[in-house]
């Protein structure tokens, strides 16, 4: 039996919840408790606050956890990060506010910086030789500079919108981070083959992240442009279709490359475009 450390509310919730979920670990939502047996895998998984996850995993009160690399960075605890999984994906960032003049990472000596994230933040102003005052507050980091309790913030930025809002300006990204599936050292070989078991599903579902599968009807002259065009995992699948002349080509694109391929497929004369869901790509 694997125990798993899941955050029990918050942004990486829902998405853990539906990583297990695909990889077959399904937990009856409705009647959640503090620690629920999965009842169709050999895995318990454990809520808890995510601050909280590093420093289970690292005392074995769980074998893995689903948290954020930026907690692992910050915790320091003694844990082995395992996988990255795709989802949460923000930076750590030092802000200033807007109309100040920045001239690099100098402008922070002498100045008070305002975080939730101190032990990153002392880690990278010594490796830069800064001597700063860093002020350690926990929530709403972000009004500090205009509540007058520090010059400059640094804080988790996704969008940049919060920044935005509050009159700030990002000048040093420091940490990126997304959420990552960390274990305790010297798990034993039992345990580990369920962790290979699961590690390799994650991989799975995460390779099909932001992937669309494309399936397309091209004129068989076409068809060696076509192939120049599509970036497949090898090569794209081909079949003739009943039509001579014609044949059906499928195969799988990127979400963000998408446009751009479907445009250049009909500007060399590609029909019968379709755009279906991708679930899961195993390798
Ligand atoms: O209750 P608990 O302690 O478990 O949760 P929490 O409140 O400490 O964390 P939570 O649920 O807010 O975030 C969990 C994890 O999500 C973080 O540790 C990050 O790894 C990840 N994550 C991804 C984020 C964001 N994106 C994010 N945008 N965590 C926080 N934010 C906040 C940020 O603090 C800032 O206030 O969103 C704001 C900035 O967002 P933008 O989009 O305006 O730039
Ligand atoms: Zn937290």
């Amino acid at each position: 039996m694997l125990r798993i450390a899941v955050q029990n509310k918050g942004r990486l919730n829902e998405q853990s919840l539906q990583l297990l979920r695909e990889s077959g670990i399904t937990i009856k939502e409705e009647k959640r408790k503090f620690l629920m047996r999965a009842p169709d895998f050999p895995v318990e998984l454990l809520f808890l606050r995510d601050d909280d996850i590093p420093q289970t995993v690292a005392m074995g009160a769980a074998d893995l956890g689903i948290v954020g690399y930026n907690e692992v960075a910050e915790r320091g605890c003694d844990v082995q990060v395992l996988q990255k999984l795709g989802f949460g994906g923000c930076r750590i960032s030092l802000a200033i506010p807007k109309g100040e003049r920045y001239t690099g990472v100098e402008y922070f000596n002498g100045k008070c910086v305002a975080t939730s994230y101190p032990n990153v933040l002392n880690r990278f102003f010594a490796g830069k030789g800064i001597k700063a005052n860093v002020h350690t507050i926990t929530g709403s980091v972000e009004i500090a500079p205009a509540a007058g309790l520090a010059d400059g913030i640094f804080d988790i930025v996704s969008s940049g919108g919060t920044l935005i809002s509050n009159g700030l300006v990002e000048v040093e990204q420091v940490l990126q981070s997304e959420a990552v599936l960390i274990g305790t050292p010297g798990l034993e070989e039992e345990k580990m083959s369920i962790v290979r078991q699961l590690m390799s599903r994650f991989e799975s579902i995460r390779t099909g992240y932001g992937k669309k599968y494309l399936v397309l009807n091209i004129p068989q002259s076409a068809l060696d442009e076509a192939v120049k065009i599509l970036p497949a995992m090898r090569s794209p699948t081909v079949i003739p279709l009943a039509q001579s002349g014609w044949c059906s080509l499928q195969t799988v694109v990127d979400e963000v490359q998408l446009w751009d391929v479907i445009e250049q497929l009909k500007g060399i004369g590609a029909e019968g475009i379709l755009v279906l869901a991708l679930e899961k790509i195993v390798l």
